[in-house]
């Protein structure tokens, strides 16, 4: 029997959206459950892992956080590595694109004003640069792709958390600045049932 997948996020794009675009991509169905903060999320909530989203259950069986899913969805895909150290390597690259996610989010959440222009000067000096030139570095280094010559399960989730990082901070970040960066971004979203996907699910999809 086929197994039964439950996708639960918090939000449709955000920190689950490359496991939706690794499972449109496997054509698996899945159920997709999108939660929101009301009245039932604090009961909710103790039902999760670390009070926690997104969650993959797999016949029941639940995992959590996003890059060992996003792993995990890419398993039989051809996007992963046989070679231990490069596995590691897309682990590593994975949570620093997770980790620029969390500064972005951080920005876009906060409430004071003065701390809000203080985070966004921050971004704009240090933070864009840094993370975004490292990455070129590490895309450049490895032939095109953080897989090297294709793409692999840390390109689809880099490009997959930049989506909610551009719509935040409402500016293109990529295509001007970081050539490899934009086709790594670009290339992603031009897999045909990556683009099938955002196209009929992704409102303002324009990538
Ligand atoms: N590192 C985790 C991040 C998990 C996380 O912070 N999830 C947020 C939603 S995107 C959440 O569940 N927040 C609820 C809360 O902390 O109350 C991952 O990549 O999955």
């Amino acid at each position: 029997m086929a197994l039964v997948y439950r996708l639960k996020s918090y939000y449709y794009v955000g920190d689950a959206e490359s496991i939706r675009y690794l499972l449109a991509y496997a054509g698996i169905r899945f159920e997709n459950i999108v939660l929101k903060k009301d009245v039932t999320w604090p009961e909710l909530q103790k039902t999760l892992p670390f009070g926690k989203l997104p969650v993959l259950e797999v016949d029941n069986k639940v995992l959590f956080q996003s890059i060992p899913l996003t792993w995990y969805v890419a398993k039989d895909l051809g996007l992963s590595s046989s070679d231990i150290f490069e596995e590691a390597e897309f682990g590593s690259i994975s949570i620093t694109v997770h980790e620029l996610g969390e500064k972005v989010v951080q920005w876009f959440v906060e409430e004071d004003k003065y701390k809000k222009e203080k985070l966004e000067t921050e971004l704009t000096q240090v933070v864009f640069p840094k993370y975004l030139t490292d990455f070129e570095i590490i895309a450049q280094k490895k032939g095109g792709y953080f897989g090297g010559k294709k793409i692999s399960w840390s390109d689809i989730y880099f490009a997959a958390i930049l989506v909610t990082v551009q719509t935040l901070w409402n500016k293109d970040l990529l295509q001007k600045q970081y050539p490899l960066l934009y086709q790594i971004y670009r290339d992603v979203h031009n897999i045909p049932a990556i683009k099938a996907y955002v196209t009929k699910y992704v409102p303002g999809y324009k990538y």
